[in-house]
């Protein structure tokens, strides 16, 4: 934890394996340069290909942002888990709180980096509820019509959770206060605002955006925006 830019020398070092693993090295140097000119003072890259920084946080919806608060919000975990629960604020609370620091990486180019977030780590709420044989996919549904899709291998990282706090406030609505998911190691879209439902299952359904074109796994290292 704390330590964002060990998280992107992570990325860096898979995206260095990727190619060397295409061994079309030059024709992927001409199509995707590495760092886009963002260096930090080692000279590594910050943000994955094709990314730029942002100091503000802009914010992406469907043109609907709903309206919730700590008495109207709760959390439901269903599907392949032997303890099907829906949690209250207060018990959401009462998991334990971490902070971590990490990148936000927008597909549509921006990313905003040392994001310091409070919450909830998905996989403790989701091994508090027991997860049954054969859980090997998660499908999110928030309290927009907005759902989205990875890999339950992807949402158990350490990084991943479901945040209530940014940078010391309260999380705002219009980014998905009271709580959001946070997904550092892909794309953000796979990071619901408004989180509302955790299904697990053994299938992959698509979400929202991912029916739409968006990538299926959406690692941004790997520059894999579109499916
Ligand atoms: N519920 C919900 N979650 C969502 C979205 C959305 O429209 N609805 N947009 C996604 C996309 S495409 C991105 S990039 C991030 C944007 O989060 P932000 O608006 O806080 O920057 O939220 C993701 N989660
Ligand atoms: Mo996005």
């Amino acid at each position: 934890m704390y330590d964002p830019n060990s998280k992107r020398i992570q990325g860096r070092e898979k995206l260095i394996q990727y190619r060397k693993a295409l061994q079309e090295k030059q024709k992927w140097e001409g199509e995707m340069p590495m760092g886009e000119g963002e260096l930090n003072r080692n000279g590594n890259p910050k943000v994955p290909p094709g990314q730029r920084v942002t100091e503000n946080w802009p914010v992406l919806d469907l043109g609907f942002q709903p309206e919730l608060d700590e008495t109207t919000w709760n959390l439901t975990v269903s599907g392949l888990v032997k303890n099907v629960k829906t949690f209250s604020w207060e018990e959401f609370m009462a998991f334990p709180q971490v902070e971590d620091i990490s990148d936000f990486h927008c597909v549509t180019s921006w990313s905003r980096l040392d994001n310091h977030w409070r919450g909830v780590r998905f996989r403790d709420i989701v091994n508090h509820c027991e997860l049954l044989p054969g859980a090997k996919f998660v499908y999110i549904k928030a309290y927009d019509a907005y759902s989205t899709n990875l890999p339950l291998e992807e949402a158990m990282k350490e990084d991943v959770l479901l945040v209530h706090h940014w940078e010391g406030h309260p999380l705002t609505r219009d980014h998905g206060g009271p709580v959001r998911m946070i997904t550092p190691q892909i794309y953000a879209w796979k990071g619901a605002k408004w989180i509302g439902e955790i299904v697990i299952r053994d299938y992959d359904e698509k979400g929202f955006w991912e029916q739409r074109g968006y990538s299926n796994t959406g690692e941004p290292w790997l520059n894999d925006r579109y499916s």
